[in-house]
């Protein structure tokens, strides 16, 4: 196995398999499954007798950026434990904007004693990007908050209180009816950047909460910083939520760490516990050497 605090994975994952830590040498033949996190690209090539990568993560860009990639299974993180942890975060950052925080953060900072107008939550459409695993149980928990809720994705998608929107055509129309947009696409050739200056302008301008906010949970490379921050200024996009950078760790001199209408988390929305998510991937590979099939798998065509 290789990447992210490998240590613990390593324990829970010994305790049924016979686990290598990011193998040395030019090949492994003993090497059936790999559990990776950002692999060293060419790493997996190695190994001849590979049969099903795992993903730690739900996003598999991290994977899929190997130039060199073996054309195996890949199965990627859908669990419970993680998609309520990533319904949490985005509640938390919904409700945030809704509630003024940001304004009543400054306020109380400056001993100021002012009640400004409050919207109900119906008078707010939260707009989600990507109506996946993590996106249909958002809109689930925002619907039931009393949010007014639509989804964007690739294809249409049915789902109670949700009004969904697809494909290019879809956009326009479901940009210009959100005040919240929250981000919860992954990474792909078709996605990257999408989050620029002409997404942010057609956010609804003439909202309940004076303006439109944006919070991003998928990938920062979905989003141009230099475009959000330009929004910001110019009064197009009222504040932001961003657990995701275009590089990570946010660099130290970049202006998002200190503008005031920027809430910055570090890439900390949804972390995967190997206490929950092991035990699930050794039922997998036991599955598959029964003849079952996988589940999770990866579509490398569309790249998620
Ligand atoms: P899913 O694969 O279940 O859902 C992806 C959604 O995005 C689907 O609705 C899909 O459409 C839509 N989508 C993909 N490409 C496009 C496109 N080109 N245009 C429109 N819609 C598109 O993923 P998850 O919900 O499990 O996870 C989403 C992402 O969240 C992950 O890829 C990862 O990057 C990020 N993440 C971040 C974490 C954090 O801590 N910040 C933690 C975990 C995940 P369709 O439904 O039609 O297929
Ligand atoms: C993930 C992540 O993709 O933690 O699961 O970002």
């Amino acid at each position: 196995m290789t990447g992210m605090h490998p240590q613990r994975w390593y324990e829970l994952l010994s305790q049924e398999r016979d686990v290598v830590l990011e193998p040395e040498g030019p090949e492994d033949p003993g090497i059936d499954y790999a559990v990776v996190w950002k692999q060293p690209p060419g790493l997996l090539k190695r190994l001849p007798n590979l049969k099903v990568i795992f993903s730690i993560g739900a996003g598999v860009d991290h994977i899929l950026a190997d130039p060199e990639l073996p054309d195996v299974p890949i199965v990627r993180v859908v669990a419970d434990n993680l998609t309520q942890h990533m319904v949490e975060y985005v509640a938390w950052r919904v409700l945030d904007h809704h509630r003024q925080g940001m304004l009543y953060r400054a306020q109380q900072r400056d001993k100021i004693w002012h009640e400004p107008p409050q919207p109900p939550a119906e008078a707010v459409s939260v707009g989600i990007m990507g109506l996946g695993a993590l996106g249909q149980a958002a809109a689930k928990a925002l619907h039931a908050l009393g949010f007014s809720v639509n989804g964007w994705s690739r294809r249409e998608h049915r789902m109670e209180g949700v009004r969904s929107f697809s494909g290019e055509a879809g956009l326009t129309p479901f940009l210009n009816a959100t005040d919240i947009l929250v981000v919860l696409l992954p990474l792909t050739p078709a996605t990257e950047g999408i989050i620029d200056y002409s997404v942010l302008e057609r956010l609804r301008s003439d909202g309940p909460l004076g303006g439109p906010c944006l919070v991003n949970a998928g990938r920062g490379r979905l989003q141009r910083e230099a475009d959000i921050l330009r929004a910001l200024d110019d009064g197009t996009l009222k504040e932001a939520s961003l657990d995701v950078f275009e590089r990570e760790p946010l660099a130290r001199a970049s202006p998002l760490w200190a503008h005031p209408r920027v809430f910055v988390t570090p890439h900390a929305a949804a972390t995967s516990d190997p206490a929950h998510l092991v035990q699930p991937m050794l039922a997998q590979m036991a599955a598959f050497e029964r003849g079952e099939n996988l589940k999770n798998l990866v579509d490398r065509k569309a790249g998620y």
